[in-house]
């Protein structure tokens, strides 16, 4: 596959941005060879500077549930930016979008906007320590809620490819209050609690962890967390980030039946624009300021483009009579998807863990089931490289990292989903 002007553009993008990435995982360390430049994308589709095609199931991370460049999105963002960029000033879009969700996730009575996700799990575990007037905050091995100090503790996601899952630049200070447990194991929360009573905050987890691969809550574990925080007088935190608006209308809060105290959201509800948001019980969401002593502020926060893309993002994913259910075809589509991988890999004689849930999903190449990131760990990682560019030089695009989720969105078709599979067919016979 010809990538002249990519490499060339990664050689001049290496001289002004460290590693020539604005994000670690970009940068293809964990697969070997250098990232490739898209200047377009359309639906299912992205498309290289050097015009190579390629199916994405990245979907820029999760945002683009309804594919790239969804005429809906386009028009509303163009709508709203012939008003203005940014007015620092609150705006109705900031009302419809804080309406939409309280209308979904009926756990979130209150919300706040910000920019990033990391910004809405830094800000919701400031609030609940704030609220409970407690220090300590448990997270998961493998969890990631982006790149604040506190939580970047055997994080997940990049820091775990980069293999030094404790960040430099961040003092220990920082994370002392931060507790690591196991997830999908009940004695280590029911220890952690024991000895440290009254003093833990909250408990921040991706109900689905995406950011390892993906793995699924045992049965019973989301409950035995929503429980153990509430008898002990903590929070329970669900970092939507991924899941939010994907996993269900009302994301994986809705579809495993739980009701979290806090919740974090962000990728969906921005349609591909810089967004996150934190909310949850009103009279935790009111110890924010102006009304509360918690501090948490952005100067694009509410950014009424980013609502315009947003709002047209979830209007879009309630359906309608042309567009159908799309919860439904997601669910259909990462049910081909799976089946077809875990028939390509019998065939080649090639041991694969395929977890999904919904439209998220995870190939590990290793016989082991995967609950939890200690098995992910089992995976073999050169196998993964040399599956992920045998499937990118054959026009599939997966996440460039054994520990990422892929997603798959309403624009993929059912004949894409076989090509891939076609595809995933023939890569795995030459492993
Ligand atoms: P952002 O700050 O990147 O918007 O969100 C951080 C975040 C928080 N919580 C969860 C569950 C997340 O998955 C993320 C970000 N996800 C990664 C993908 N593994 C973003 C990709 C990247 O870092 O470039």
């Amino acid at each position: 596959m010809n990538r002249t002007q990519s490499e060339s553009l990664f050689a001049e993008a290496l001289k002004y941005i460290p590693g020539g990435v604005n994000s670690p995982v970009r940068a293809f360390r964990a697969v070997g060879g250098n990232p490739f430049f898209v200047n377009r994308a359309g639906g299912s589709k992205i498309w290289d500077v050097d015009g190579n095609e390629l199916i994405d199931y990245v979907c820029t991370w999760g945002p683009a549930i309804l594919g790239h460049a969804h005429p809906k999105i386009i028009s509303a963002v163009k709508t709203a930016a012939e008003f203005g960029t940014s007015f620092g000033i609150p705006n109705p879009l900031e009302v419809t979008m804080a309406k939409m969700i309280c209308e979904r996730v009926p756990s979130v009575k209150k919300i706040r906007m910000t920019s990033s996700g990391t910004e809405a799990c830094m800000s919701a575990i400031r609030l609940a320590r704030g609220f409970t007037r407690r220090d300590k905050i448990i997270k998961f091995d493998g969890c990631y809620h982006g790149h604040v100090d506190s939580l970047l503790v055997r994080a997940g996601s990049g820091a775990l490819t980069f293999g030094h899952p404790d960040s430099a630049g961040v003092p220990a200070a920082f994370t002392s209050h931060t507790i690591v447990a196991p997830y999908n194991d009940f004695e280590a929360i029911k220890n952690i609690f024991a000895a440290n009573k009254n003093e833990i905050a909250g408990i921040i987890v991706e109900p689905v962890p995406g950011n390892a691969g993906l793995y699924l809550p045992q049965p019973g574990y989301l409950e035995f967390l929503s429980e153990i925080t509430k008898s002990h007088g903590a929070l329970l935190i669900f970092d939507e980030v991924m899941t939010g608006f994907r996993l269900a209308r009302g994301g994986a809060q809705e579809r495993f039946g739980i009701t979290p105290d806090l919740s974090t959201f962000g990728k969906v509800i921005g349609g591909g624009l810089p967004v996150g948001a934190f909310g949850g019980r009103a009279e935790i969401m009111d110890y924010l300021a102006p009304l509360g002593p918690v501090y948490q502020a952005g100067t694009l926060s509410g950014n009424p483009i980013a609502m315009a893309a947003g709002i047209a993002n979830l209007d879009e994913l309630n359906g309608n009579a042309e567009s159908g259910n799309a919860y439904a075809l997601l669910e259909e589509r990462g049910a081909q998807l799976e089946a077809g991988m875990k028939d390509a890999a019998k065939s080649a004689g090639v041991p694969v863990t395929f977890n999904r849930c919904g439209s998220m999903f995870c190939g590990y190449f290793t016989g082991v089931p995967v609950h939890n990131v200690a098995d992910a760990m089992h995976s073999d990682r050169e196998r993964f490289k040399k599956f992920f560019h045998g499937m990118l030089d054959a026009g599939v695009y997966l996440a460039p990292s054994q520990f990422e989720a892929g997603f798959i969105s309403t624009a993929h078709t059912a004949v894409e989903i076989e090509q891939t599979v076609r595809v995933a067919a023939r890569v795995l016979r030459t492993l």
